[in-house]
């Protein structure tokens, strides 16, 4: 027998969480002062039963993810977030990596003749890798493969590229956009609130830079996604206060795709001290974010660092959307601890992963477009048949 949302409401003790969640069901939006509520009151069935409700007025039981691989252009950073596992200071570059133009387009055509979509590229902060290089990059993967979306680049390293080429940040961004960048992808926002910011990555952009950014990308017509890192030292008001700046960047713009809650991972860091958070906080967290986030059409829970099994569990709290194949081509979570040492799904498996939590695989592009619906099509098929795995 399932039970109504209506019924779960009724059985809410806290008036306050019933008043929250009817406002939810009429579709108005809730306040800050309701977001850090539910933070510190809503149990995970709560505002699972409400997420998943809104998630199904949305999308039904549609989980999209895309065919991408990433390239990271190189580790070596200028920055050094206490929370990255993954970079090495250009002192130490010795112990990184750095490729060239050839070895990035060695990779692209790798994927000749194999159906992906995207390629996302970003990596650390070089300080040799000039605007220039990148536009090079891009003009170099666009002529061998106009086709693939070319999703790249974090504020972080644009901030950095542009103050270098001496551009303002609307020249540059028009210069790369025009150069081939299709859409930006949501690194580097980790949390904006200077309190945390400052204490966890103090010397890259701010939380102000990293919104003007994001903004005049949308204004030259272009997608981005923005992501949260959440579960380390930060109170639940410093999440709310950083939903509540994309939420209305989003009012004013319209331009984020997704929002991408990502779970602080404690290996190899300067933060290993900061223990993780608990799989029930976990989703509690993407619950939450469905229902503040109002204006974002997608969540996303990235399982290369999330882990499959929770990636599964978040579909039931407010996500229909769980990333790509990515083909083992990042080292940014495996290096900060996830489960998954070697990131890559084939089609097959990404759609076993959908199916067997009874939602529907949908295979979409960078903008959401739907590409194919896998829900009727047999495993055995998508297995032998090298266009659709
Ligand atoms: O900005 C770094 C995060 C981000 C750790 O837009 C960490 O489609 C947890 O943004 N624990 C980069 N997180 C990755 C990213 C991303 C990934 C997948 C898809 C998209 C998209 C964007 O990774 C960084 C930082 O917030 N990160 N170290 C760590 N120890
Ligand atoms: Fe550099 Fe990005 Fe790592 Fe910060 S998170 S140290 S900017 S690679």
């Amino acid at each position: 027998m399932s039970i109504s949302i209506q019924q779960v409401i009724a059985a809410q003790p806290d008036a306050a969480l019933r008043t929250i969640a009817q406002k939810i069901i009429a579709r108005e939006r809730i306040t800050p002062e309701d977001g850090v509520l539910l933070f510190e009151r809503a149990d995970a069935p709560f505002v699972g039963a409400l997420a998943n409700f809104v998630r199904e007025r949305l999308h039904g039981n549609k989980t999209y993810f895309n065919r991408n691989f990433h390239i990271e252009p190189t580790n070596v950073c200028v920055f050094a977030c206490k929370f990255c596992s993954y970079s090495r200071l250009y002192a130490h570059r010795e112990e990184g990596w750095e490729l060239t133009t050839d070895q990035m387009l060695n990779i692209v055509k790798g994927y000749d003749g194999k159906p992906v979509t995207e390629v996302h590229i970003v990596g650390g902060v070089h300080p040799k890798l000039t605007l220039e290089f990148f536009a090079d990059l891009l003009r170099k993967i666009k002529a061998h493969r106009p086709d693939l979306h070319i999703k790249g680049f974090t504020p972080v390293e644009l901030d950095y590229m542009f103050r270098k080429a001496k551009k303002s940040v609307e020249e540059g961004m028009a210069y790369l956009h025009e150069a081939g960048l299709d859409s930006l992808p949501g690194g580097g926002a980790e949390i904006f609130h200077p309190e945390i910011r400052q204490q966890i990555c103090d010397d890259k952009v701010d939380g102000d830079g990293w919104l003007k950014i994001h903004e005049v990308a949308h204004n030259l017509g272009m997608h981005t996604n923005a992501t949260m890192l959440y579960g380390h030292i930060e109170k639940y008001w410093h999440r709310v206060d950083h939903m509540e700046r994309l939420r209305q960047l989003q009012d004013k713009t319209g331009g984020f795709n997704t929002f991408i809650p990502l779970k602080f991972r404690n290996k190899q860091n300067e933060m290993s001290n900061v223990s993780e958070s608990s799989i029930i906080e976990d989703m509690r967290m993407y619950a939450i974010a469905r229902l503040y986030m109002d204006n974002f059409q997608h969540l996303k829970a990235y399982w290369p660092m999330l882990g499959r099994q929770s990636a599964q569990l978040t579909l039931s709290f407010g996500v229909n959307d769980i990333d790509g194949t990515i083909d083992d081509s990042t080292k940014i979570y495996s290096m900060a601890g996830s489960e998954e040492q070697t990131p890559a799904m084939s089609t097959a498996q990404l759609v076993t992963l959908i199916k067997q939590v009874k939602r529907q695989p949908v295979e979409r592009d960078t903008l959401y477009h739907e590409l194919r619906d896998y829900s009727e099509i047999d495993i055995k098929e998508i297995e032998v048949n090298p266009l659709l795995n």
